[in-house]
């Protein structure tokens, strides 16, 4: 099977309970949770300098033997389940399930693109990532895990 990450994000509500709440309903989908991170709270990232709550963000080891697509349905289903009613991207949500890699795969669709795009930008992706495996290959940009968080700036 392939292993693959994820990146779980919450800013409303319980957000360590929400976060729960998800891994529970994966562990019921089909997904094995192989290693769970720290989670890391972090100001909200925003466009127009609009403020929203701060996040609790982390990254989850997984393995399954569903397709991406099939991943990201399900990811997209667990995320209605806990109420997430946010379509747009950077509205404050019960939960955001990103896919982050999937093995070395490269896949570049409208919906779904993996490895994530804003991996390199992100140190509360990048942070909990390298706690589970931070010797990790971006496979297109062909760096570590470490070396990607070494180029960022740290927040905390
Ligand atoms: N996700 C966003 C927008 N801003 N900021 C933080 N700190 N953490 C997130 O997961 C996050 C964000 C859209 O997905
Ligand atoms: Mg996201
Ligand atoms: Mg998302």
């Amino acid at each position: 099977m392939t292993i693959t990450y994820i990146a779980v994000g919450s800013n409303l509500g319980n957000r360590e309970k929400n976060i729960q709440a998800a891994c529970r309903l994966m562990e019921q989908s089909g997904i094995s949770i192989r290693h769970q991170s720290p989670l890391y709270k972090t100001e909200s990232l925003t466009r127009n300098q609009e403020t929203a709550p701060p996040y609790l963000n982390g990254v989850l080891e997984i393995e399954t033997q569903l397709a991406p697509p099939e991943l990201l349905a399900t990811l997209e289903t667990i995320e209605r389940e806990l109420g997430r009613t946010a379509k747009r991207n950077w509205q404050p949500r019960t939960i955001d399930l990103d896919i982050l890699f999937y093995g070395n795969e490269v896949i570049v669709t409208p919906n779904l693109k993996i490895p994530h795009p804003e991996i390199p930008k992100r140190w509360f992706v990048l942070r909990p990532m390298a706690d589970l495996n931070q010797e990790w290959l971006h496979p297109v940009l062909k760096k570590s895990i470490k070396e990607l968080l070494q180029n960022i700036p740290s927040p905390l």
